[in-house]
């Protein structure tokens, strides 16, 4: 037995290493034994595949049948999983331990989805009662502008809502919003502003009656450049139509500085807080959420916390070979270290899903795109893969050739729904058809006996045969509701965790996005300042500086 820390890792040094690892040395003997198996051999000497390699919680259907994976190679991963301490991670995640070394916070995102009446004791606070205590402020807030209580400066009801925030801040709220917008309340306009481009803010605000518009200045620091900078703007366009007292009514923040918030000018009882413990990329269901819940109400958003919950209490609870997060976790690891996978796509049949793979991109690449583990040693394999993807099935008609017919292999997971939200004819057992058809034809694929059966001329032949080969993973689910939605964005958060805590890596930190923020604010005055500026870059980037400098003067 490894001894622990009071992190709930294994003290360093005492971890076997990951390459050292009994099942990670077996996992490696075992590829190379069935990396040259075909999905169509596999299925073919194993009739029941198709219904044994699938797992299912809180209404979520994995069918990882089409993986190139056997009952060994699941086996083996399982084993990866126990030798790699997942077990005691996830308690330390969930007993709120400082499992986020490089920081020394904790990592509970888990506690803004536990329902009212449980506790966790954290540093003698229960996190519970207080998320419940800010969901409640939440809830009356939104509750008031969705009745039109809350009025603006002028007695106006309010009609839009725009959320100013970025990554973290922002890519969640967006998601769910364009998720949820089937349940949201179309008198209300909502609208999103990231960018620092002033395109962004300006094109957000373009057409709206000032009198008529909540800005939500949403950040967990309310210090970033981007967030301040467009919040400042905002301030300044509300104030012009209106006046300076105007801010109260017109501005509300999401953020943990009540500091920073009231030196803005908003007033803090116009703030709604949380906790450091809550990673930027892991907000969507806290007071990051706020947008969400005014859009859809607070009982759907309770509805998604519930979903959220849900699945918090499979990943926690289940053996790890039925456990989705895990399973998916773990053929993500498979995938990435022993068949060089460099890419996962994420293809969701539901349009409601559109920003769903961009959501991902943050969850999972600024998560696991690390390269030392939590004891500051080299990572001893290939850690985050590339996450992308768009809504199927327009995919198919631009990127699925290179996913069908290129040179790489590419792990797909495609989602799907039974039932429509807006049901129209005939069109959603069209779409639908296209994920079975998909996953069908990047498995299997077509031999070059099936093309001439075809008729196909033989000059053209092998341009018209399909490897296969090509694995995914089907998630079916009946409909898009709140709780799904809640219970999808869990299922890739604690995938995540899976393969982070396989890695040995700190899932919750983000140094590598440090360094182009301070280069920028050392850039930024070389670029505004009148006069020209001594600069002491390397060659390109002075040159670069005076290009722009003189392409701005023309
Ligand atoms: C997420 C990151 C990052 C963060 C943004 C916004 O995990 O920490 O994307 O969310 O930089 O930060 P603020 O909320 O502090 O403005």
């Amino acid at each position: 037995m490894n001894a622990m820390t009071d992190t709930g890792h294994e003290a360093p040094g005492t971890m076997t290493p990951l390459v050292q690892r009994p099942a990670w040395e077996a996992l490696r003997a075992h590829h190379a034994d069935i990396a040259s198996a075909h999905l169509r051999d596999l299925f073919a000497a194993d009739l029941t595949r198709g219904e044994r390699l699938r797992a299912e919680a809180v209404g979520l259907h994995l069918d990882y049948s089409k993986n190139r994976v056997t009952d060994e190679t699941m086996r083996l991963l399982v084993e990866l999983a126990e030798q790699s301490g997942l077990r005691s991670h996830i308690d330390a995640m969930f007993a709120g331990r400082h499992i986020n070394i490089s920081e020394d916070r904790a990592v509970l995102h888990v506690a803004l989805r536990m329902p009212a009446g449980s506790s966790l004791v954290v540093d003698g606070t229960d996190v519970v009662a207080e998320v419940h205590q800010v969901l409640a402020r939440m809830g009356s807030f939104a509750d008031r502008v969705r009745r039109g209580e809350w009025t603006g400066h002028t007695g106006k009801r309010i009609r839009n809502v725009i959320n100013v925030g970025i990554g973290g801040s922002d890519l969640g709220p967006v998601m769910a919003y364009e998720a949820l917008r089937h349940y949201s309340d179309r008198s209300l306009a909502m609208r999103f502003v990231s960018n620092i481009d002033s395109t962004d803010l300006v094109e957000a605000t373009r057409g709206l009656d000032p009198a008529e518009t909540l800005f939500i200045i949403s950040s967990k620091t309310f210090s970033t450049l981007e967030t301040m900078t467009n919040a400042h703007s905002a301030r300044d366009w509300v104030v012009r139509a209106l006046g300076e007292d105007s801010v109260a009514s017109h501005f509300v923040a999401v953020s943990t500085s009540a500091e920073r918030v009231e030196a803005f000018g908003i007033d803090s009882s116009n703030m709604f807080g949380f906790w450091d413990w809550v990673g930027g990329r892991y907000s969507m269901d806290s007071a990051i959420g706020l947008s969400t819940m005014i859009a859809v109400g607070p009982e759907r958003f309770a509805e998604m916390l519930a979903g959220f919950h849900a699945m918090d209490e499979h990943f926690r609870t289940a053996p790890f070979g039925q456990n989705l997060p895990v399973i998916m976790g773990l053929l993500a690891v498979w995938y990435r270290d022993f068949f060089g996978c460099q890419t996962v796509g994420v293809m969701p049949y539901e349009q409601y899903l559109k920003r769903f793979p961009a959501y991902l991109q943050q969850l999972t690449m600024e998560s696991n795109g690390k390269h030392v583990t939590l004891t500051g040693e080299p990572v001893q394999a290939d850690t985050g893969a590339v996450y992308w993807g768009e809504p199927g099935t327009n995919g198919q008609h631009s990127f699925y050739q290179l996913i069908h017919q290129g040179t790489t292999v590419i792990p797909v997971d495609l989602i799907g729904f039974a039932k429509s939200l807006n049901p129209l004819g005939e069109h959603h057992d069209l779409l639908s058809s296209n994920v079975f058809a998909q996953a069908k034809a990047l498995a299997f694929g077509k031999t070059a006996d099936e093309v001439r059966a075809e008729g196909s001329a033989e000059a053209v032949v092998p341009q018209r045969v399909m490897e296969g080969n090509r694995p995914t993973n089907v998630i079916l689910a009946e409909v898009l509701t709140p709780f799904r939605l809640g219970t999808l964005v869990a299922l890739y958060e604690h995938s995540v965790f899976t393969q982070g805590t396989v890695w040995g890596i700190d899932s919750f930190d983000q140094w590598g996005v440090e360094l182009g923020k301070v280069l920028a604010k050392q850039i930024a005055p070389q670029l505004l300042c009148a006069e020209e500026p001594q600069l002491d870059h390397d060659s390109s980037t002075n040159e670069l500086i005076r290009l722009y400098r003189r392409l701005k003067d023309t």
